[in-house]
């Protein structure tokens, strides 16, 4: 058996490098071309391969000293006949004192200390791996890209514990873990996730969140278990995203509609044969364009650092239906009057119910509202339809005392529930949208004024 120093070979235009990671032991046995070591410059990080196929028998080097090319980097025991590795082929001397290596053993043995010629560097780099350069992409060796890309862990979300945060492989042995045990979630898997996900937990851990908690409900009791309909999974998902991500803020307040509703029971009256029912929402809707007109921010979405103010008014309602919560739109809403709006409402309503609403008929909206009038309650935070910045949620009317200045009269009673993104938009202005509202809808005069 030859004894072969193996040394650093051509490394281009670096004159010393540091060893940042060393790959083998003493006992490994190692292929001709498998890496050893990875070195560092301030540039690259690259991979010094062996030249020949053996038992490593000592290594020459340890973490972070300064090698250069022809530095001795360990002390292989070759394997009996083994060819040259095809990297150190090149050098013209290389293959004679290999075989004068192979050939006198012993004397090699005996003074292990002497560069064998065998082990002359091989004229260049094999490229095992792109070089990497400092902050193009992750901190990270060849080998521990490499074993990265094998495990599936995405680099880019490993924090490196190494010299300068480099990523080494515990990092990613680290990573791959947490995710194993659902501590961590990768961000493709976040993307995926569906709505429901939530409950899993897995946002909640990338948030720095406690693990939602798992529960064997069939300990307590009778249990059935149903998959969300696909509708549910993704208004979740995407109501999830705009709870999280939005600073919203609610303003609430209370509308008199005494007047509007007489006008409005009586103009149903009057147009009971036309087969087309005002509803309240229809008179919002009016009321809430004339108000976005007053204060576009509300009419507007959020670009980077840029506020994009929209000249349309395009009204999105939310629709109670058997699979769950869609928001058809009513485009132009500026443009109708609202006989018009009822009877498209009802239209997109009956859609949305059947299942048959187009993509174009629920995309586009400005402004979002949400109405539970019809059901009951009194006031709710409805969660912003982004890239809304804005949504109005409605509840059911009722008659209250109300002071007049004089005496407490009874009047009939809206209401308002105003979501707004406070990057956009400032608790004065929801507070005076919300009073400008229900002035038109005490008095739809004001619309023309
Ligand atoms: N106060 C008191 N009564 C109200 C009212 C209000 N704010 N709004 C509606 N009503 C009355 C209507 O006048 C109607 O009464 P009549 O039958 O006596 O005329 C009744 O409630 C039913 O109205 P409706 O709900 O069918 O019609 P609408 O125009 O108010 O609403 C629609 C249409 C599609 C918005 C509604 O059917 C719906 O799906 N609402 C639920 C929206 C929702 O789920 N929002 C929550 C989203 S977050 O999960």
């Amino acid at each position: 058996m030859a004894l072969i120093d193996i040394q650093v070979p051509d490394i281009g235009d670096f004159d010393q490098v540091t060893v940042i990671e060393i790959l083998v032991k003493p006992g490994d046995t190692v292929k001709a071309d498998q890496s050893l070591l990875t070195v560092e410059s301030d540039k690259a990080s690259m991979e010094i391969p062996s030249s020949h196929g053996g038992v490593v028998k000592e290594l020459r080097v340890k973490l972070d000293d300064k090698v250069k090319q022809g530095s001795i980097v360990l002390v292989l025991e070759a394997e009996a006949g083994a060819p040259a590795a095809a990297v150190s082929v090149p050098a013209p001397a290389a293959p004679v004192a290999q075989a004068a290596a192979v050939a006198a053993p012993v004397a090699v043995a005996s003074a292990p200390a002497a560069p064998v010629a065998a082990a002359t560097p091989a004229q260049a780099m094999p490229a095992h791996e792109p070089t990497v350069v400092s902050g193009q992409l992750p901190h990270a060796s060849p080998s521990v890209r490499k074993s990265a890309r094998e495990i599936g862990v995405p680099l880019a979300e490993v924090k490196g514990t190494g010299p300068k945060g480099r990523i080494t492989l515990d990092d990613v042995q680290g990573f791959a873990k947490s995710v194993m045990a659902g501590d961590v979630r990768t961000q493709a898997q976040t993307a995926k996730a569906p709505a429901g996900s939530g409950g899993s937990g897995g946002d909640g851990a990338a948030l720095g969140l406690l693990p939602w908690p798992k529960v064997d409900f069939a300990k307590f009791g009778p249990i059935e278990r149903k998959e969300m309909s696909r509708i549910k999974k993704i208004s979740g998902a995407n109501l999830l995203r705009n709870a999280i991500m939005i600073p919203a803020v609610t303003n609430h307040d209370d509308a008199d509609i005494t007047d509007l509703e007489a006008f409005r029971v009586s103009t149903n009256k009057e147009n009971e044969k036309s087969g087309v029912k005002v509803t309240m929402l229809a008179f919002l809707i009016k009321a809430i364009v004339a108000t976005l007109k007053k204060y576009p921010e509300f009419n507007s979405s959020l670009d980077g650092d840029a506020i994009v103010y929209k000249n349309y008014w395009h009204i999105g309602f939310a629709a109670d239906t058997p699979n769950g919560l869609m928001v058809p739109v009513i485009r132009d809403a500026d443009q109708k009057g609202v006989l018009k709006l009822s009877q498209e409402m009802g239209e997109l309503a009956k859609k949305a119910r059947d299942g048959k609403l187009s993509s174009a008929e629920m995309t586009g909206a400005t402004f979002t509202i949400s109405s539970l009038g019809g059901i009951g309650g009194k006031y709710f935070l409805p969660i912003i339809n982004a890239p809304e910045v804005a949504i109005m949620g409605v509840s059911k009317s009722t008659m209250e005392p109300v002071w007049d200045g004089k005496q407490f009269v009874p009047r009939l009673m809206l209401p308002l529930s105003l979501t707004y993104d406070h990057r956009v938009i400032d608790g004065a202005a929801a507070a005076r949208f919300n009073v400008y509202l229900g002035q038109i809808l005490g008095d739809f005069r004001r619309v023309l004024l």
